[in-house]
């Protein structure tokens, strides 16, 4: 299975063998390559220190060089084919998997994989200028390496777009470059990805948040029957990963700066110190775990049902479940609103998916919380970051429009309002973070608001150079 980069979409699904499709690819790419200069990112760079796919396999997928951003070779890699795989859940369960999308299922695939790659594009979009910003090379390259990993995930959807959708497909694909990112008349699909991420907190606190939504989703699509999906899907989780991992340590180092500072002015407040203080930091969380939170869809769905019971998406680790994986007469409880109060409600299994998701993903946030709190306690401070109560600040789903505070208790529209400033960013804070968003690019060097990384990439220092800027 490993990758063929003599051709001029490198892959490993023989795109030789099938020259219709081949010369359909190879007309979109242009296209692509017209957004990426224009919609991608903004800081000119001679080359960066970026790893490229060279096999899916498990060991050495990656080879690691400085490579001009243009010349990236954006490829078509799926995971390896068991020919054996059989569909895990729904009303297909123990047939085989399917290597072509059945008719009746065609516009849910399409719509999923559309919904997939929509988001992929825009975050690229999202993160475009902040190149301008660094606050270290080892920083710099970590941007770009998500941006460039993020322009592949696209190149994923569109490839099953074009090999198993016929025209309909390759009019989505085009589309997937037409929307575009907090645009009024053409925005992307979804509400998190029209949101800005105008300086570096907010890049460590999508990765940390929004890109594990995406870990959940692409979790369940590489469960689906539709087994080019699911390939497409496990590989793209091993990229994944990394964008976690940027996430994670960038609000590990962060908070890490911030406390060294209170600690050494002896302050609750270290923003007059050069950090970003810890209440922003807070108010920063607030904001993205729920407008991620709202990317699961609603508590109780009919989609996602029927996306279920097909056989199209399926439950975060299904193999691992313990049931019968068709949930026919199973039940859930849920989140509700009865009187204007959170309540719960007992429904059907099946509809309550998307509930069962976010609370696996909510989960999994905690971990990242953990952590934070870890590096505060180290430094002997006791103050503490939280997770806000999903509740709060919704805009999808049954709390949408209630008015919950951070702990979950609902108060009237006029008092959120008049709190909501202590609770989410506000124009100061934003203009303070951003006011210490002054580049670094001097190897070794790093920003006064982040401690430098632990480690360098593939067993580099710190100090390497990463990016040569022009
Ligand atoms: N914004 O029945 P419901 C990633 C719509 S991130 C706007 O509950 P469903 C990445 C919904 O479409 C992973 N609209 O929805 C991360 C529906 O509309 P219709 C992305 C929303 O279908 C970082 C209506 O509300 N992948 O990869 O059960 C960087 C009723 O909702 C939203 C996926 O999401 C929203 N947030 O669930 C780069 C996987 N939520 O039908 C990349 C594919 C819901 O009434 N998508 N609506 O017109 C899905 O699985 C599902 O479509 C959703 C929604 C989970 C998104
Ligand atoms: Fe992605
Ligand atoms: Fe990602």
């Amino acid at each position: 299975m490993s990758i063929d980069y003599q051709e001029q979409i490198p892959n490993n699904v023989d795109l030789h063998e099938d020259r219709r499709l081949q010369r359909a690819l190879e007309s979109w790419q242009p296209s692509f390559l017209g957004w990426w200069q224009t919609m991608g990112p903004t800081l000119p760079t001679e080359d960066v220190y970026l790893r490229t796919a060279v096999n899916v396999g498990r060991e050495g997928w990656a080879h690691f060089g400085h490579v001009a951003m243009k010349d990236y070779r954006w490829g078509i890699f799926l995971a390896e084919r068991d020919g054996e795989r059989k569909i895990a859940f729904g009303q297909h369960k123990g047939e085989p998997a399917w290597q072509k999308v059945p008719g009746e299922y065609r516009s849910d695939l399409r719509r999923l994989i559309v919904i997939q790659g929509d988001t992929e594009p825009a975050s690229v979009e999202q993160q475009r200028n902040l190149g301008a910003t660094a606050p270290s090379l080892y920083d710099l390259r970590n941007l770009f390496q998500v941006n460039v990993e993020e322009g592949r995930h696209l190149w994923a959807m569109v490839y099953l777009l074009h090999a198993y959708f016929g025209r309909d497909g390759r009019e989505e694909a085009e589309a997937l470059l037409k929307r575009n990112s907090g645009s009024e008349d053409a925005p992307r699909i979804l509400g998190a990805f029209n949101e800005e991420t105008p300086d570096w907190l907010s890049f460590f606190m999508f990765t940390y948040f929004t890109d594990r939504d995406g870990k959940y989703q692409l979790g369940t699509l590489k469960e689906s029957a539709f087994d080019p999906l699911s390939r497409t899907c496990e590989f793209m989780l091993k990229e994944e990963s990394h964008h976690m991992f940027v996430g994670t340590t960038g609000i590990d180092r962060i908070v890490e700066r911030t406390a060294q500072l209170m600690v050494e002015h002896d302050t609750d407040d270290a923003g007059p110190h050069g950090a970003i203080p810890l209440a922003t930091i807070q108010k920063y969380i607030n904001f993205h775990y729920t407008v991620s939170l709202d990317l699961f869809g609603g508590e109780q769905s009919t989609n996602v049902a029927n996306y279920f019971t097909a056989g199209i998406k399926g439950r975060w680790m299904e193999e691992r479940r313990k049931d019968d994986h068709r949930l026919l007469d199973d039940s859930a409880v849920v989140d509700t609103v009865e009187d204007g109060q959170v309540a719960s409600v007992e429904v059907p299994a099946l509809l309550g998916l998307n509930s069962d998701l976010r609370a696996e993903y909510v989960a999994d946030c905690e971990n990242g919380l953990k952590r934070w709190n870890t590096v505060l306690e180290d430094a002997g401070l006791p103050q503490r970051l939280v997770i806000p109560h999903r509740a709060f600040n919704r805009k999808v789903g049954v709390f949408a429009g209630l008015h919950a505070t951070p702990d979950g208790t609902v108060v009237s529209k006029q008092d959120w309002e008049a709190q909501v400033g202590t609770w989410l960013p506000t124009d100061a804070d934003k203009a303070h973070v951003r006011s210490l968003m002054q580049p670094v690019y001097e190897r070794g060097k790093i920003a006064s608001w982040i401690a430098p990384p632990r480690n360098g990439i593939n067993g580099k220092p710190f100090d390497y150079d990463y990016v040569h800027l022009v």
